[in-house]
């Protein structure tokens, strides 16, 4: 395996799931028993706020509660031990990459902990409820703060920053990810079209099989580790 200088890891729900973190796409089709429509579209949080807010508040107190597993502590371990730039680029809104000392961590589809005023557009970090009542800290108005979620018809955040990281990147590895929710799903091809070697690590193939030069099937809290020991193990031999 060559010595790669940029590395970037794009997760989804798949790297929390040992964590006990239900993924979206399961086999019933709904996630944490509500259809994403009802739930993760901005249409819905103008229908019905208070009811996203109930579900997100919900959500909030399993999510904080996960530990990470071994395919987080891995990524640790290859920031720390493997001489390149990692980035962990997560469409999770769980913190178990922060939870498990990873660096570099861009959240494109929120996090959990956070809610932003649609007034003032400051972000308040909170493991607390909020909800259509909580006023805004900051510019003191109330019923403007919004789950700091990404949903369905938002636009992404940190989408400048992904953009460099994935033309400078020469490993793309893409860990618990079903590559059907875009631009997120598009990111293995720029890495590719830029000179990245791309690597899935899923329990099955996915929409996005063409642009992975490989296939890393099997649960990423024992393939990951793995992978990222015989990186270390190469880089050691090197020397
Ligand atoms: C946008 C917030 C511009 C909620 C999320 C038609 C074509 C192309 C695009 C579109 C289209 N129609 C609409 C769109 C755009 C839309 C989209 O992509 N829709 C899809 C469904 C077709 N995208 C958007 O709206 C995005 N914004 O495009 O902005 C714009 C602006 C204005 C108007 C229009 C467009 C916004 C996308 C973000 C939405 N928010 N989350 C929340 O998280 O609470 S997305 C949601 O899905 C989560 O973030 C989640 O992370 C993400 C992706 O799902 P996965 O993480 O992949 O999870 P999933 O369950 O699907 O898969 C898990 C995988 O893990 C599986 O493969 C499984 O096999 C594997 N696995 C399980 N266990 C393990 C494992 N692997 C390894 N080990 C294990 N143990």
């Amino acid at each position: 395996m060559g010595k790669f200088k940029n590395i970037v890891i794009l997760t989804g729900a798949g790297i929390s799931a040992e964590s006990g973190l239900a993924t979206f796409r399961a086999a019933n089709g709904l996630w944490n028993n509500h259809k994403v429509e009802d739930v993760a579209t901005i249409e819905a949080f103008q229908r019905n706020p208070a009811y996203v807010h109930e579900f997100y508040n919900d959500l909030k107190k399993e999510v904080l509660a996960a530990k990470p597993n071994a395919a987080h502590q891995a990524i640790t371990r290859l920031q720390k031990e493997y001489p390149a730039e990692v980035s962990v680029i997560t469409q999770n809104v769980d913190l178990l990459h922060e939870k498990a000392g990873n660096q570099n961590v861009y959240h494109i589809h929120g996090q959990i902990n956070q809610a932003v005023c649609l007034n003032c557009g400051q972000i308040l970090e909170t493991s607390g409820d909020v909800d259509t009542e909580t006023v805004c800290p900051h510019c003191g108005i109330g019923g403007m703060m919004k789950p700091n979620i990404v949903f369905f018809g938002e636009n992404l955040l940190y989408m400048d920053k992904v953009d460099e990281l994935l033309r400078r990147c020469d490993l793309f590895l893409s860990v618990g990810t079903s590559g059907v929710v875009f631009p997120a799903a598009a990111f293995v091809q720029t890495a590719k079209y830029y000179g990245a070697a791309t690597y899935e690590f899923n329990l099955e193939a996915t929409s996005n099989n063409f642009y992975f030069d490989q296939h890393i099937m099997g649960p990423a809290g024992t393939t990951l580790p793995a992978f990222v020991d015989e990186m270390i193990k190469d880089i050691k031999n090197a020397d």
